[in-house]
Order: C-alpha cells, then sequence, then structure tokens
C-alpha cells in the first residue's frame, strides 16, 4: 500500500468515525423535544388557540390568557391528567417564567391545581378523576364555559380558594348543579346527573 493510499484510508476511517459521533449525538437521550414534536398536545393546542385567540402559550402543555389569570392545560397523548404546573418546555417569555415561578411557589396542589396564600385557583376538569383538560382559574368572578371551549365538559373539580365558594350552572340563569365549598375542596367525579353539564359559573364574594 502507498503512502498516499494509507493516508486516504485513515482519512476514510476518521470521517467515518466523526459521522458516527454526530449521529449518536443527534440520538442522545433527554434531548429536548422541539415545540412541535408530534408525541406533545401541539396539534390540540394549535387548534385551541386558533378557536380562542388571544392566548398565549406558555409551555408544551399550556396556553395562558389575561395574564396568566386563566390557564389551560393539555395532557400529552396517552396520559390521563394534563402534567402538575405549566408541563413540558416552558417557554423564556415573562408571562411564562413569571407563572411558572407563581406555580412552583404555591405550598401544594390538588390534582395539580395549586394552592397558597396567595395563589387561590380553582380548576375544572373536562374528565372524572381530574383527568382531561385542566382549566384553572384565578380571579374569574363568573364566565361562561364556552369562551373557554369546555361547555358541559366538566367531570370533575378543585377549589383551593378559602374565602369563595364556586356555583355551577347548567346554563346562565337555570339550574345550580354543584357548590364548591369553601377551599379546599374538590370532587373527583360530579355525578351522572350532573356530568357533562356545567355552562357557566359563579364565584362568591368577589
Ligand atoms: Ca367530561
Ligand atoms: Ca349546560
Amino acid at each position: 500500500m502507498s503512502i498516499r493510499t494509507r493516508v486516504t484510508s485513515l482519512f476514510a476511517v476518521l470521517t467515518a468515525l466523526l459521522l458516527l459521533g454526530s449521529a449518536a449525538a443527534a440520538a442522545a437521550p433527554g434531548a429536548t423535544a422541539s415545540p412541535s414534536d408530534p408525541s406533545g398536545p401541539q396539534a390540540e393546542i394549535d387548534a385551541y388557540l386558533a378557536e380562542h385567540p388571544g392566548g398565549v402559550q406558555v409551555s408544551d402543555n399550556a396556553v395562558a390568557y389575561r395574564d396568566g389569570d386563566v390557564v389551560v392545560v393539555f395532557p400529552d397523548p396517552g396520559e390521563d391528567r394534563a402534567p402538575n404546573g405549566l408541563g413540558a418546555n416552558i417557554r423564556t417569555s415573562s408571562l411564562a417564567t413569571g407563572l411558572a415561578e407563581d406555580l412552583q411557589a404555591a405550598a401544594s396542589s390538588i390534582a395539580g391545581c395549586p394552592y397558597d396564600a396567595s395563589d387561590r385557583w380553582y380548576c375544572f376538569y373536562t374528565d372524572s378523576g381530574f383527568g382531561g383538560r385542566r382549566l384553572q382559574f384565578l380571579n374569574t368572578c363568573a364566565d361562561n364555559a364556552a369562551d373557554w371551549g369546555f361547555n358541559n365538559s366538566t367531570s370533575s373539580w378543585v377549589n383551593t380558594n378559602p374565602d369563595s365558594r364556586i356555583v355551577a350552572w347548567d346554563y346562565r340563569g337555570g339550574t345550580a348543579l354543584w357548590v364548591e365549598d369553601y377551599g379546599i375542596s374538590s370532587d373527583n367525579w360530579v355525578g351522572t346527573s350532573d356530568n357533562d353539564r356545567m355552562s357557566y359559573w359563579t364565584r362568591t364574594n368577589c
């Protein structure tokens, strides 16, 4: 073998090793998922934001409205429940980081619905057992579920507000379905007769 051939062979081997190395790096576990990761709920979030403009995506799992007073958290595909907090890949916007700090500062949570002295959330869930989407509200006094895409969908709830009761209504001016007592209270199943009926809610002391 000539020297030239040997050098060329060595170069070929080195190139192959480098290529292998970069392939291994690309496949390394723990790589951050991109926002378009097809394993996340991105398609669902895109559809939600299109139907409910004005929201800001704050993570792979959550969108926020009204400067963070309303947060909707989506489960990953195949998961029964939405993740606690904001879920994966919290964005770098001040809204996202501020909200994440707030949720993290909460003393604890019930089924992902945070509570502490300053943050008094109440949460609705579209499935029983605190499953499905989690719709979190901080300062909202009354609202229509349809405005947030969960009309006639609520199957469980959590109220962490010690000063307010929540009353769930079939529709505005209609029948009261259930009362969420002064926090901390929760129900993992509203019952067959009330399931998927809430269209409107009110909050006392508001
Ligand atoms: Ca439901
Ligand atoms: Ca209804």
